[in-house]
């Protein structure tokens, strides 16, 4: 763990140059008649949760190339967390893969996380690959599956998930299916609904009453003709047809190329049935890059649509769940999973300072120039020391990244877990 008076004397080296940065900034919000502590407490109430499963370098089908000193247990993957948490106290619960990361003994897991002020924030089910000691293959699909023994088979897991996120007090479950098919003729359409919805329903019953079951659309991939759940439509069909408990999770990496995720947001917030994110940046598809690093502006209208419907008490949407859900082939993972909380913050920010009144009044007089102006002058609005200052208020670094480098914690890591190590996950 860092020690906390290594990171304030890192924000003190840097604190005159902050103060010039965010006085500037505070005088421009002033000007416009915002209230800059009430965005800078919204920044610090701000948590994101940090997946179990990125915490080591990831790869792709071609390699994979660990950059060391990687968490070879859960108890080390907490420990990393509570790491970057310390740093920008905006990461303070993990999200748990299961089977790769399965809570052997809950008890000392509590207490470990509890040393590091964090919590678990959901478990995510894994029906996507075959784990060697189970009996029946999902090559095929889990929970559409054309076998009752396969379906039930994947079910028990759900449920075994449930029982793990219940031992760690966690409340939501995580469902992403891989199933699909990859040749037309190979899968009937609406059995393979009815049988992923019925599956669905058993896991549902499973479920205790104040847990929430996030059900994740993908358009392709592992599956190329056709995914079971390949968009919000159907992951929403599933939601309407399992009871008030069960929400859609938007990742942004899953989508087409210039699909309007804004609009998807808006609509399912509409709805009331917009349960989770999983951050992360795309070019092409789930790349799972750092958050923001590809279309900063499309992320900047999706916080945009995100704190309309939050600050709408018309809105009846519950609690959103924020994760990140990334893989980092080139970047040290911890280094990106700060730099995309970094990104998170500050397009979040960007969004609190939009005035919806005024841009109300341009939408219903149909001033798209205005309307478009409104939000481009948001946009490139600097609010880096806004999150900075939040970060500082808190008792985190300003600048995480610089303090990780300084205090040279990948060496450190190194030298304690080894070069060779090799985290579970991606
Ligand atoms: C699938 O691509 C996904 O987005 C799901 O959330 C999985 O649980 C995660 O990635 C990790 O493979
Ligand atoms: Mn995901």
């Amino acid at each position: 763990m860092i020690l906390h008076n290594e990171i304030q004397e890192f924000n003190h080296k840097n604190r005159a140059a902050h103060e010039f940065h965010f006085q500037h900034l505070a005088e421009l919000l002033r000007q416009k008649g915002i209230d800059i502590q009430s965005i800078i407490d919204k920044i610090k109430a701000f948590q994101i949760a940090i997946p179990s499963w990125a915490l080591g370098t990831g790869g792709t089908r071609f390699g994979r190339f660990p950059g060391g000193g990687e968490p070879r247990s859960l108890e080390e993957k907490i420990e990393d967390v509570g790491l970057l948490n310390q740093l920008n106290r905006s990461s303070n619960s993990i999200s748990l893969h299961i089977p790769w990361d399965i809570p052997r003994d809950p008890a000392a897991l509590k207490g470990l996380l509890q040393t590091h002020g964090l919590t678990i924030d959901s478990v995510n089910s894994n029906t996507f690959q075959d784990q060697p000691d189970q009996p029946l293959s999902y090559k095929f699909g889990s929970l559409c599956h054309t076998e009752a023994a396969v379906r039930r088979q994947a079910i028990d897991h759900n449920i075994a998930c449930i029982e793990h996120g219940k031992a760690l007090d966690a409340k939501v479950l995580t469902v992403w299916l891989a199933d699909g098919s990859n040749f037309p003729g190979q899968q009937h359409f609406r059995r393979a609904w009815q049988r992923t919805a019925d599956s669905l329903a058993s896991i549902y019953q499973a479920m205790p009453d104040d847990w929430t079951m996030l059900i994740e659309y993908k358009p392709y991939e592992p599956h190329f003709y056709s995914m079971v759940i390949p968009d919000w439509g159907t992951s929403f069909s599933f939601c309407q047809h399992l009871g008030k408990n069960a929400q859609v999770l938007v990742d942004l990496g899953h989508h087409l190329p210039n699909t309007n995720i804004e609009q998807i947001v808006a609509r399912l917030l509409h709805f009331g049935r917009l349960g989770g994110f999983h951050f992360n940046g795309s070019m092409y598809g789930d790349d799972d890059l750092t958050t923001g690093s590809i279309k900063p502006y499309q992320f900047f209208l999706i916080f945009n649509e995100l704190v309309d419907a939050m600050s709408d008490p018309t809105v009846t949407n519950p609690p959103l769940a924020w994760m990140i859900d990334a893989s980092h082939n080139t970047k040290d993972p911890l280094e990106d999973l700060l730099q995309s909380v970094q990104n998170i913050l500050s397009t979040y920010a960007k969004a609190l300072l939009v005035d919806r009144t005024l841009l109300g009044a341009y939408q219903e007089n149909n001033d798209s120039l205005a309307a478009e102006e409104l939000l481009r002058d948001i946009f490139a609005t600097d609010t880096r020391a806004l999150v900075a200052e939040a970060a500082r208020q808190s008792g985190g670094a300003m600048e995480p990244i610089a303090v990780y480098r300084g205090l040279s914690i990948r060496e450190k890591l190194i030298e304690k877990r080894g070069r060779k190590s090799v985290a579970t996950g991606l």
